[in-house]
């Protein structure tokens, strides 16, 4: 019986290929890329004018988790894609390559006030 339940276990994070179910957000990798802080008083820069393609890595040096995203709140869906989908811890990076041409507003998830616009040309 004890060895059920470590069988169990190994099976799982063999067939789930060991991701974590909740991974933290921290894609480091800021080479090439444009910067936005994230203080505590919200972006900087929050505007921000970009070639298509352009990498854009959100840095959080607010003590709080952050969440950068899309307009509308609260659902995200002007550019689904340009979500973090989930918090970015304190200290920790989201980038996000802007493939499509606009006018993108956005906002932070957890701080609703604090809005910005990225505009791809
Ligand atoms: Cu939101």
């Amino acid at each position: 019986m004890h060895i059920v339940v470590p069988l169990i276990i190994v099976s799982f994070l063999i067939f789930s290929g060991c991701t974590p179910a909740a991974a933290p957000v921290d894609s480091s990798d800021t080479t090439g890329a444009v910067i936005i802080h994230m203080p505590a008083t919200g972006f900087d820069p929050a505007k921000l004018t970009i070639k298509q393609g352009t990498k854009v890595c959100y840095v959080n040096d607010d003590p709080e988790a952050r969440w950068p995203a899309s307009n509308i709140h609260p659902t995200h869906e002007i550019y689904s894609d340009f979500d973090s989908k989930t918090p970015v811890r304190s200290g920790d990076t989201w980038c996000f390559t802007f493939t499509k041409s606009g006018i993108w507003q956005f906002h932070d998830h957890l701080y609703s006030e604090f809005v910005g616009t990225v505009t791809v040309e």
